[in-house]
């Protein structure tokens, strides 16, 4: 999608730092971190929200979830843990829309789900 940030960072457009890319999936790490580890996996297939993807899109979210954790394992995280998080929709704020795992460690994570 053309006016996309997310899609834009896959396509190099924009500049991020880059911690994972296959084919189906691009990590990089958040802008804006709000833990010592703050990465986000997104798939280059724009799908606006994960509560707007359809069931065809099921199999390609289950490999992102098991990209997911390797991308949190090569970081470092496989020992102490990670909070894997996707924001869908206005009321869980989520900002970009194009669907977003965040993965979040690096530290202990006791503040609630916040
Ligand atoms: O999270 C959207 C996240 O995207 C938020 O944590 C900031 C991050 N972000 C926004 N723009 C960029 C760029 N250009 N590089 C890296 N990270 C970025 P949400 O779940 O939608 O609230």
């Amino acid at each position: 999608m053309s006016d996309c940030i997310f899609c834009k960072i896959i396509k190099g457009e924009i500049p991020s730092t880059k911690i994972y890319e296959d084919d189906e999936f691009f990590a990089f790490k958040d802008l804006n971190p709000q833990a010592p580890i703050h990465t986000l996996v997104v798939p280059k297939k724009h799908i606006t929200s994960l509560m707007d993807m359809e069931e065809a899109d099921a199999p390609l979210m289950g490999r992102l979830l098991y990209r997911a954790q390797e991308i949190a394992k090569l970081q470092g995280l496989g020992e102490g843990g990670a909070r894997f998080v996707f924001n869908c929709k206005g009321d869980a704020g989520q900002t970009v829309w194009h669907i977003h795992c965040h993965i979040l460690g690096g530290k202990r994570l006791d503040d609630g789900f916040g």
